[in-house]
């Protein structure tokens, strides 16, 4: 062990006294250095996404885009081009739950050959807001609010809800933030979008339109409200663990790059503006073109060296990717890189091994705050002379920028094709399958139960109602609202001829698998060996996670006298933490369970959130304690296949009705 100058240090235990029980002494250089780095080691959180995790990884190209874009990683299939991804909840503090009511981050750094490219989206392909200037605004409104300082990660509370009312452009985002896609159950498990529209630059400097779309491998899945709820008591750092554990065992997340690609006619085709970040293209329209694959297969070495130095800009574009007149865009593209300055302490970040590029850079600038590298020669300026080596411009290779022609005067104003806020919002509602959209209208209920003011609760009904009127009406109903509900005064009326997309639903389109899930099995002493041995070996034959949840984590005694030790104690491996559960008791083990609250509220939990129950005969009472009803998901006496077949269909929707009241 050395101080950071690299001296031996003697003793780590104890400073420098003057006398065996005297004071301490201000010549101890190994203290003062100690106790001055760790009293340094915080830098400012994200203003926003400060609560992320991130991986390694890399992008490989499975189809060129030769023609359309001049970018480099585009262009040659089956190379590999080194990525660093980041996911993240937007409002919560850095350590805040994983299991927030929350958009997701999903921001991509490449390290192409070209420079980096940094893809900086969400798992929502729209966003609140269509002009940056709302910006500060919109995340005023959704943090704890400036006097009380509460509540955090949530929009549930009168502020948000004030400034949502009032802002009708936020109602599609709100349709999508109040759906399922708000608590996915797994960072693998979610989709990824650009959210704007880009433009793909060609050799000849032709421009294509372009959205990214993220798809992952595993399909999609959510939680349920209430288990998030509990999650983020029973393990706050659900997602990240998930994340890092499946990437330690080899279990690599994927996703498929899709891509959007369309030209000025087909977007002057749309009723919409395809530069409004509140609107989408449904797929149905136009297909995703997947064109490449994303694998995350390391874990960081360092989480703040990494994932916290990780300073992802906007305005990071290579050759090849160039943006549009997104307004919303435009302001992304300066606040970035201003919010590293103060967030990594001045203008040489870049150089920061997370952030630095992996191919040649050479620049004249120089100096500033913690500049690492040391430039040689005379010359930092151009045109120079004097050194030949000295960096010069390169028109051919160089960044160019789309030669889009531009004429208008000057206005701040918001363009008529930006002003239809509903008609999408409906459209993703009645896009959804009957369960989600039961969701989305319990999410509302229960976000603006939360809102104190009356006067804003009505105004969001109202505002509803402007999407459709059996919305409004089934929140009003939930919230228990007196009287007409009034619709909000506005210009342009929700189109209801729109097709339903059914791609915007997470349920319509999910896999049947166990790949990536996992099951929780609760035994006890006297549980058949057989039936655990069957269905540890089902369950990983399906890629899926096996875990032993015993009254002690040391472990418990099996019908035939071995140990078989658990994965969680009782009391600290919550069902909430698995996708399909079996309880796996004998009549001994029962009786003993009955007992214990934390075994009924076990099986009432996974029953409530309509999970599959697979359970030995003898397991019946401890079943019936916790309220269980007979269906089709509740597999007594079923054997390791049957209960792990039935649990790849995922969880038992019809059951919802039973355990909720449906508004
Ligand atoms: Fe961001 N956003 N954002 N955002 N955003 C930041 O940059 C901002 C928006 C997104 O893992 C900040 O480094 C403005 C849309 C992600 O490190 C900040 C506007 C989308 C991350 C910022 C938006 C995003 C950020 C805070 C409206 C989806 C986390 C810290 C004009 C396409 C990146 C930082 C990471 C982070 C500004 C809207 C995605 C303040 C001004 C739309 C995934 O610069």
């Amino acid at each position: 062990m050395t101080t950071q100058t690299g001296a031996i240090v003697a003793d780590d235990e104890n400073s420098l006294k003057a006398g065996e029980r005297g004071p301490a002494l201000l010549e101890d250089s190994v203290l003062l250095e100690k106790i001055q780095h760790f009293d340094h080691e915080r830098i400012p959180e994200r203003i926003v996404h400060a609560r992320g995790f991130g991986a390694h990884g890399y992008f490989e190209l499975t189809d060129s885009l030769k023609g359309i874009s001049r970018a480099g990683i585009f262009n040659e299939v089956g190379v590999q081009t080194p990525v660093f991804v980041r996911f993240s909840t937007v409002a919560g503090n850095k350590g805040s739950t994983d299991l927030a009511r929350d958009v997701r981050g999903f921001a991509v750094k490449f390290y192409t050959k070209e420079g980096n490219w940094d893809l900086v989206g969400n798992n929502i392909p729209v966003f609140f807001i269509q002009d940056a200037i709302k910006f500060p605004d919109l995340i005023h409104s959704a943090k704890p609010e400036p006097d009380r300082e509460f509540p955090q990660a949530q929009t549930a509370h009168d502020t948000f809800w004030d400034f949502a009312s009032l802002m009708p452009e936020s109602t599609h985002m709100l349709m999508w933030t109040m759906s399922d896609r708000a608590i996915p159950r797994s960072f693998r498990m979610m989709e990824g979008f650009g959210v704007h529209t880009y433009r793909f630059v060609n050799e000849k400097g032709a421009a294509t339109f372009v959205k990214f779309h993220w798809r992952p491998k595993l399909g999609m899945q959510s939680v349920v409200w209430d288990e998030a709820l509990k999650i983020s008591g029973a393990d706050p750092d659900f997602h990240r663990r998930d994340l890092w554990n499946s990437i330690n065992e080899g279990s690599f997340p994927e996703w498929e790059l899709g891509l959007q690609l369309f030209d000025e006619d087909f977007a002057n085709k749309f009723e919409f503006d395809v530069l409004d970040a509140t609107k989408l293209i449904p797929e149905e329209v136009l297909p995703l073109r997947i064109v490449g694959r994303l694998v995350l297969d390391r874990n960081v070495d360092n989480f703040f060296a990494e994932t916290e130095q990780a300073a992802f800009c906007v305005r990071n574009v290579v050759p090849g990717i160039d943006f549009t007149n997104d307004p919303l865009l435009q302001g992304r593209i300066f606040s970035y890189q201003d919010t590293q300055l103060i967030r990594l302490g001045g203008p040489n970040f870049q150089q920061i091994p997370i952030n630095a590029p992996q191919c040649p850079v050479m620049h004249l600038q120089r100096d500033g705050h913690m500049q690492m590298a040391v430039p040689t020669g005379r010359v930092n300026y151009s045109p120079s002379s004097l050194q030949a080596d000295s960096p010069r411009q390169d028109p051919q290779r160089g960044l160019t920028s789309f030669a889009e022609p531009l004429d208008g005067n000057k206005l701040r104003i918001r363009a008529e094709s930006f002003a239809d806020h509903f008609s999408q919002a409906r459209q993703f509602f009645y896009s959804q399958t009957e369960p989600e959209q039961n969701h989305i209208i319990s999410a509302f209920i229960f976000e603006l139960s939360k809102v104190e003011t009356k006067a804003v609760r009505e105004r969001m009904v109202g505002q509803l109602a402007n999407v459709d009127p059996e919305i409004a009406e089934r929140v009003a109903k939930g919230l228990g609202l007196q009287g007409k509900i009034q619709p909000v005064p506005t210009t342009v009326e929700a189109r209801t001829d729109l097709d339903p997309s059914p791609s915007l639903s997470i349920l319509a389109k999910a896999k049947e698998t166990l790949e990536g899930r996992k099951v929780g099995c609760l035994l006890a002493d006297g549980t058949d060996a057989n039936l655990i041995k069957a269905l540890k070996t089902g369950a990983e034959k399906r890629n899926a996670n096996f875990a032993v949840i015993a009254p002690k984590v040391g472990g418990a005694l099996m019908s035939n006298g071995k140990l078989v030790e658990g994965d969680f104690q009782l009391a600290g491996g919550s069902s909430v933490l698995f996708d399909a559960v079996f309880v796996a008791l004998s009549e001994d083990g029962v009786a003993m369970l009955l007992k214990e609250a934390a075994a009924v509220a076990w099986v009432h939990d996974a029953f409530s959130h309509c999970k599959v129950i697979g359970a030995t005969e003898a397991a019946r009472p401890l079943l019936d304690a916790a309220g269980v009803i007979s269906d089709e998901g509740v597999l007594l006496g079923a054997n390791a296949e049957e209960f792990l077949s039935r649990a790849a269909e995922g969880r038992v929707w019809q059951r919802e009705p039973k355990v909720r009241t449906i508004y």
